[in-house]
């Protein structure tokens, strides 16, 4: 077991020292080794079938059912390629390069206590870098130094405030798993626009719900890599997040760092907030006090809504309507304030289009009152179907003068 855990990671780090970036936006992974080198990832057969190792993740276990429900967020992508469920291994062991793809849990040790999760796949070792074969471990010694100290770092919680974006200790099993499932088909780190496959976990939220979510550079990817599905659904969504910064990964690889979206004032500066918000470190204390930004407005005013709309699905482009509210509440839904109407294009060209939409404060909120703007989208041509509507919207926390 050692031996194979040391060969994983002996992979996981020369394919990340010798990558580099090639482009604006998804990028695929290439081999490395002497008589393959320069050569992209692709597969035999459109289709990634792995198996469940039940000795580390029992059948039933939370921890399986955040694998299955990773596996059918990526399989609702709108490429050829499909991520299907193997069952349970049959107890002959999991190890790299044996012709079966593995998901297990294994403890990676100190030197992995920031890497939630390794990818390894029998490209490595073929001519031509094809691959038949894609083995995930998920780390159990994922230790970012939030508290609880020395504890794992992965959870399987549906609560967003768990999550190291919200202020907690954690992040989400599913989204880390969809980050190595973009891996196993191909794709590698990005680290120039919000996606899948930089270094935090993509999500939209609501209320104080979170969707784990493929977002538009991925499924952009894969329909390059593998042609458009005639099946596929739309997935359009909105998120509170956008592309922050670039981070080199102690590894050699370089991920994208999200940010929060922002509120603006008419002449472009961002309104001060309630509290010193600060874009969430993982590796940092938890936050208490301020765990995401609220704005300081007051009746009347005219301010700027920066939100980030994702075309992941099907059609490009797709003509959506965007419905925005003033909520008592985090959870926006028909029920809020209408307060504005508007009909966007949203392309599906791997750029997630991040820009701001101007709204009234209306005159007839309280003061001292803590509200939320938000924004519901959903497709407007009807004959369209999404695969899923629950990223579809979402809000930021605004405070009345
Ligand atoms: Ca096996
Ligand atoms: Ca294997
Ligand atoms: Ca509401
Ligand atoms: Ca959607
Ligand atoms: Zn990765």
């Amino acid at each position: 077991m050692v031996i194979l855990v040391n060969r994983i990671i002996r992979l996981a780090l020369v394919f990340s020292l010798l990558h580099t970036a090639e482009s604006s936006a998804w990028e695929q992974i290439r081999c490395i080794a002497p008589m393959n080198k320069g050569l992209k990832k692709h597969w035999k057969t459109m289709v990634y079938k792995p198996v469940i190792d039940p000795v580390t993740i029992p059948e039933g276990s939370p921890q399986y059912f955040a694998i299955l429900e990773a596996l059918d967020r990526m399989n609702r992508n709108p490429s050829n390629f499909r991520y299907e469920f193997g069952g349970m291994d049959n107890n002959d062991g999991i190890a790299a390069n044996n012709g079966e793809s593995e998901i297990s849990m294994q403890d990676l040790g100190p030197d992995f206590s920031k890497n939630s999760a390794v990818e390894s796949s029998d490209s490595d070792y073929s001519p031509t870098c094809t691959a038949t074969e894609s083995d995930i471990v998920i780390n159990t010694h994922y230790r970012m130094n939030r508290p609880p100290n020395d504890s794992n770092k992965l959870s399987v919680s549906k609560t967003k405030n768990q999550l190291f974006a919200y202020g907690g200790s954690y992040a989400s099993l599913v989204s880390t798993v969809m980050h190595e499932l973009g891996h196993s088909a191909g794709l590698h780190h990005e680290c120039d626009v919000l996606n899948l496959m930089g270094g935090n976990n993509l999500l939209t939220a609501n209320g104080n719900e979170f969707e784990p979510y493929i977002g538009e550079d991925a499924a952009t990817g894969l329909i390059t890599l593998f042609g458009r599905s005639v099946s596929a659904l739309e997935d359009v969504s909105l998120s509170h997040w956008r592309y922050g910064d670039k981070l080199a990964a102690k590894d050699g690889s370089i991920f994208s760092i999200h940010h929060r979206t922002r509120v603006f004032d008419s002449n472009k500066n961002e309104l001060k907030t309630v509290c010193p918000y600060i874009n969430s470190d993982l590796d940092g204390p938890p936050i208490s006090n301020c765990p995401e930004p609220v704005y300081r407005v007051v009746k009347g005013q005219p301010v700027n809504i920066e939100l980030t709309y994702e075309n992941a699905g099907k059609t490009t482009p797709v003509s959506i309507e965007a419905r925005y509210y003033l909520s008592n509440d985090n959870k926006i839904d028909q029920s809020d304030t209408l307060i504005k109407t508007r009909t966007y294009s949203i392309k599906r060209d791997g750029k997630p289009s991040t820009f701001t939409t101007t709204l009234i404060i209306p005159k007839a909120v309280i003061s001292s009152r803590d509200y939320w703007l938000g924004c519901v989208i959903k497709l407007s041509q009807k004959n369209l179907i999404e695969s899923n509507e629950a990223d579809n919207r979402t809000y930021v926390g605004i405070k009345v003068d």
